[in-house]
This record gives C-alpha cells, sequence and structure tokens, in this order.
C-alpha cells in the first residue's frame, strides 16, 4: 500500500517525472492516463520491477515470454515479434488480440541503442479532436477481429469486438495494431463501407499527427496507459544493436 501523499514529480516535454519508486507508484496511481517517467539514481533489477509494477495492479504474463518480457533485436523471435526486429515498430497498443488489453504496463530502458530506438507516444484524445462524429459513430458500431500469430505452436489468441470504446468517464479507449504482421478484420457493421471509411480516416490520422519523440536512457522507465496513448518505437541502428528493455503488463 502507498502512503505517499504528496509525491514529487515536475513536467518535461508532456510527461510526469518522478526520482524515487514512491513517487513514481503514486503519481502513476494520481495521473492514471498520462505517461510517467522514472529516473533512479541506480537502476532497477529485474526483481525490483517487478516489485514496483505489482505495486500499481496485478501483473499479467505474456503468453510467450512470461511476467517480464526482454525486448531485444533477437533473431529467432524476429518471424513473430516486430518488437524484436531492428525496424520501425509503428503505434500500437499492447496486447491488441488479448479480450482485456493490459490497463497500463512498465517498460524499463536496460541498454540504450546507440543512435535509434526513441519511443514514440501518440495521445488517442487527440486523433479525435477534429468534428469527426460519423466516423466515431461508424468505430464504436463495427466489431473487428484481431488475431494474434502462435508464438510456440500454441493456439492463436483472437479478439472479436470493437477498437473504439468510451469509458466512465466519457473518455476514448482505443485497441490498436496496423502493421506488416497484424491488422484488424472487419467482421460485422450496420454499414460496413462507413466503417471501412473510418478505419481509413483514423488510420490517416494515426500517421499524420506529429508524435512525441522520447529516448529513453539507460535505467529509466516509463509508465504508459495503454488505451489512452498509443506507443512505438524508431528504427534500431542494426542487428547487432546493444538495446534491451524490459516490459511489464499490468492489468
Ligand atoms: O522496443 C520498444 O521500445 C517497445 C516495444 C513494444 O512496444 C512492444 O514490445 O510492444
Ligand atoms: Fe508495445
Amino acid at each position: 500500500m502507498n502512503t505517499n501523499k504528496f509525491p514529487k514529480f515536475y513536467r518535461e516535454r508532456g510527461m510526469l517525472i518522478t526520482e524515487t519508486v514512491a513517487d513514481f507508484v503514486q503519481v502513476c496511481i494520481d495521473f492514471s492516463r498520462e505517461l510517467v517517467l522514472f529516473r533512479p539514481n541506480t537502476s532497477l533489477t529485474e526483481t525490483e520491477l517487478l516489485l514496483c509494477a505489482q505495486n500499481l495492479g496485478e501483473v499479467i504474463a505474456h503468453p510467450a515470454y512470461g511476467p517480464v518480457t526482454n525486448i531485444k533485436v533477437n533473431k529467432v523471435c524476429q518471424s513473430v515479434s516486430i518488437a524484436m526486429k531492428p525496424v520501425r515498430h509503428d503505434y500500437h497498443t499492447d496486447g491488441s488480440f488479448k479480450d482485456v488489453p493490459p490497463r497500463e504496463f512498465l517498460l524499463q530502458c536496460v541498454s540504450a541503442d546507440c543512435e535509434g530506438g526513441a519511443s514514440i507516444f501518440l495521445q488517442v484524445a487527440a486523433l479525435f479532436k477534429e468534428p469527426v462524429q460519423e466516423h466515431i459513430n461508424a468505430l464504436l458500431d463495427t466489431t473487428w477481429k484481431i488475431q494474434r500469430p502462435s508464438y510456440n505452436n500454441e493456439p492463436v489468441s483472437t479478439y472479436i469486438g470493437a477498437l473504439l470504446k468510451i469509458d466512465k468517464t466519457g473518455e476514448f479507449k482505443l485497441r490498436w495494431r496496423h502493421d506488416d504482421m497484424v491488422k484488424p478484420v472487419l467482421v460485422s457493421a450496420t454499414n460496413p463501407a462507413k466503417s471501412r471509411a473510418a478505419y481509413t480516416w483514423l488510420k490517416g490520422r494515426v500517421d499524420s499527427l506529429k508524435p512525441k519523440v522520447y529516448k529513453m536512457q539507460n535505467g529509466e522507465i516509463v509508465r504508459v496507459p495503454n488505451e489512452y496513448i498509443l506507443h512505438g518505437r524508431q528504427a534500431i541502428t542494426s542487428l547487432e544493436s546493444e538495446r534491451h528493455m524490459r516490459r511489464i503488463w499490468i492489468a
């Protein structure tokens, strides 16, 4: 239980920055839809990172990698995971194929790439700032299928449902994945043509809005509110990159 009623933080480039675990955890709880960055004095070990995540909610194990996913350029996993390839990782929300995606996740930079690999973030609310009621209605009224490729010959996992939802406070929540490996497939809609047009519009918005770019430094940890802020990563310099990130999903 965290009892830190007045956590210390400052704002920098649209993120809330903290410098102790207690402040980080409390700011994540108090500002549940914002990007929170933790700059520790010394890097957290994997066990410390897991303990920190457990203060925020229930840790969800990834079906192939377990509670902590180590993201490295990795020749073995490349056929099923864009994260392990050196290419740009397009905007997405994590666990888009799950019935309930992670509410948030922690991403720790263990070792940064020499030049590339900066994180990119885009607020879902910003996508819908223009008067686009027709597209919003079409997206709310459409059922899509998102299918995850199989990692180790285990059954594929499939989500069937809406991409866009409105939460209890009236804010948009998005489930998003559109890359060479996975794209949502339309299952049913009152007006499929309108739904496809809305999707194309949304993809255009995602591609055209200016991202927040932040290159994480060794030891830094970011908390991402999964369905409120899309994330991705710029290309990594080479297949030999030392870049290493740890990721923990939280329900
Ligand atoms: O490599 C990164 O910085 C992020 C990777 C990512 O978004 C993912 O594995 O889902
Ligand atoms: Fe991701």
